[in-house]
């Protein structure tokens, strides 16, 4: 790290700041310019001293501490430069060459209406099913999910029709629960700084799926998916889902800048959610194009048998033909940036 002392600071003031970076450990390399002094400071590393550097900065001569190294560790792209693949079984790897997608409805609403979508998600080349059994929401009013019994019909589906399941959980007393179920967990954009519930899922062996905060910054989502890096969960990916931003013409600004940025800070995973970016099912196909070819491992899109009548989300949902048509093209896109995409499967179903 680099300390730089306010102009006019006394030998003294200098001497107390090395003097504490020596304490902790770093070799001190002041360099005295006419006007200020700035002190370098190398060999310790940073990790674990976020408050110390908090410290520092509150140094009555310290007019700033300039961080060379980044906050997070496990997740930077430096600790696994080969990438995370995030191996689901029966050949369905995440990050890997392979462009994945997960499609299902919003919200697990009957039987029938899982039944149907899955069957028709699968045989157009979907291989994870999503669908929430317990759905977060702005009102405590709205609809809360079909929780235990959801569950079970996500499973009983994703056992039919061969397809891995991804579903949200929302408290840190049901991640054991969920993970029964799952194959992903997810955690949602409003629990995304919710700490206790990231180490919970830090803990559990499972793979996660991180939505970013619809107002975190790219360092504030990587030093959340650090919390579950840190408790022994590797296996996670990223979802960026768009960003609270002043336009209201689509419901959130998709920040697909996000996904090529992304792949240079972390070797995870990223998954764009072009459903919940738009809030429009006009707006999905085409940022899911955009987002396969700007570098994306995978999709997650909210596909409904009749939108107009679908509990949540219906305006953002796909019907089954238009999912059915995106993704032909979407392979198409995915063969264009050296990669490849699963389509029109032959189902076997059991
Ligand atoms: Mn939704």
């Amino acid at each position: 790290m680099i300390v730089v002392m306010k102009s006019g600071a006394q030998p003294s003031a200098i001497q107390e700041v090395s003097d504490r970076l020596l304490e902790l450990g770093y070799q001190v390399n002041p360099i005295f310019g006419v006007e200020k002094t700035i002190i370098g400071a190398v060999g310790g590393s940073e990790h674990g001293k976020v408050d110390f550097i908090d410290q520092l900065r509150s140094y009555a001569d310290v007019e700033d501490v300039i961080l060379i190294t980044k906050p997070y560790k496990f997740v930077a792209i430096e600790s696994r430069p080969n990438r995370t693949v995030i191996d689901l079984g029966n050949g369905v790897h995440i990050g890997g060459n392979d462009v994945v997608t997960m499609a299902g409805p919003c919200t697990v609403e009957s039987e029938e209406q899982l039944m149907e979508t899955a069957e028709a998600v699968a045989k157009a080349g979907a291989t994870i099913l999503r669908g929430g059994a317990y759905k977060p929401s702005t009102s405590p009013y709205s609809y809360q999910g079909m929780g235990v019994p959801g569950l079970e019909l996500l499973k009983d589906a994703g056992n039919r029709f061969g397809l891995k399941v991804i579903t949200e959980v929302m408290d840190l007393r049901k991640v054991e629960l969920v993970a029964q179920y799952a194959d992903i967990l997810q955690i949602g954009t409003r629990n995304m700084q919710n700490y206790d519930l990231l180490k919970e899922v830090g803990q559990s062996k499972i793979p996660v799926m991180l939505k970013r905060g619809m107002t975190a910054k790219i360092e504030e989502w990587l030093l959340a998916a650090e919390y579950i890096a840190a408790g022994g969960n590797d296996q996670i990916m990223l979802c960026e889902r768009g960003v609270r931003t002043f336009e209201t013409a689509t419901r959130n600004t998709l920040d697909l800048s996000a996904i090529p940025l992304l792949k240079t800070l972390t070797h995870l995973p990223i998954i764009v959610d072009p459903s919940q970016g738009t809030g429009r099912r006009d707006l999905v196909g085409p940022m899911s194009k955009a987002a396969v070819a700007c570098g994306a491992d995978g999709l997650i899109i909210e596909v409904h048998p009749h939108p107009d009548h679908a509990i949540k989300d219906g305006a953002q949902s796909m019907t089954i033909p238009a999912f059915q048509q995106l993704m032909p093209e979407l392979s198409q896109i995915s063969v264009a940036v050296g990669r490849s995409m699963a389509t029109l499967r032959e189902l076997t179903v059991t």
